[in-house]
């Protein structure tokens, strides 16, 4: 397989490398210089129309989307999630298709208050994006604590362990007090994401990108 991933240290696309090396897929990495908007040229747009990092193109063509690269390695790879045939497989795409759409979502109005509200109510749109994420946290606390999926467990690693581990890294850092998200409030996540940070592949990834030794739990922006 030949995979080339689009990526800028600490971005979505962190995501994606993170769930590469744990598949010991070998891959190449094209560095995206996202400060000089390389994300938004012509060129880039051919590989990602939509312009955001990641983008990982591969012997089936271009892809972008998270979820769906990470849900395309799981079916490539027949790890880091339940395949097709998998009785396990309806509630993981269930809980897959919710991180991206709403958790990721609802991080996004935290980082970017000023996209969907402009630059006189960023305080609003911060406020609407920190109970979206607190609540949706609580939902995946409970689907743990409750269900115990093998998919999302301290036990085995997986594709939504590292998405929700880079998401709980931005959002415990980056935003500002009093909007920045408290990880002891949901701890059977924090262990889930605590043993994903300890896994090989996490610890390369981020000692590249120097994030850290803990960097879904001990983040520091
Ligand atoms: N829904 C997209 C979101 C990706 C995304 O927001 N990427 C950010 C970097 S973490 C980006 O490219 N931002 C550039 C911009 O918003 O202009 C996905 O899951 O891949």
């Amino acid at each position: 397989m030949n995979l080339t991933l689009h990526h800028a240290p600490d971005f979505a696309s962190t995501i994606v490398r993170m769930a590469l090396e744990e598949l010991e897929l070998p891959h190449t990495l094209a560095i995206v210089d996202f400060a000089a908007g390389a994300h938004q040229t012509d060129q880039y747009r051919r590989i990602n129309p939509v312009g955001l990092i990641p983008a990982l193109e591969t012997d089936d063509g271009p892809m972008f989307e998270t979820a769906a690269i990470l849900l395309w390695l799981v079916d490539k790879t027949g790890r880091l999630g339940p395949g097709p045939n998998d009785p396990d497989r309806a509630a993981f795409l269930s809980w897959l298709f919710f991180t991206s759409n709403a958790l990721h979502q609802s991080a996004l109005a935290m980082f970017y208050p000023q996209r969907p509200a402009g630059e006189a109510n960023t305080d609003v749109a911060r406020a609407v994006g920190h109970d979206q994420v607190v609540a949706r946290l609580g939902l995946i606390e409970s689907l743990i604590a409750s269900q115990h999926p093998r998919w999302l467990s301290a036990d085995h690693p997986g594709v939504l362990g590292f998405y929700i581990g880079v998401l709980i890294r931005w959002l415990t850092s980056l935003p500002p007090d009093p909007f920045r998200i408290n990880l002891t409030q949901f701890p059977n996540l924090r262990a889930v994401l605590a043993a994903h940070e300890a896994r090989a592949s996490v610890q390369r990834v981020a000692a590249d990108e120097g994030l850290g030794t803990h960097p879904f739990t001990e983040a520091t922006s």
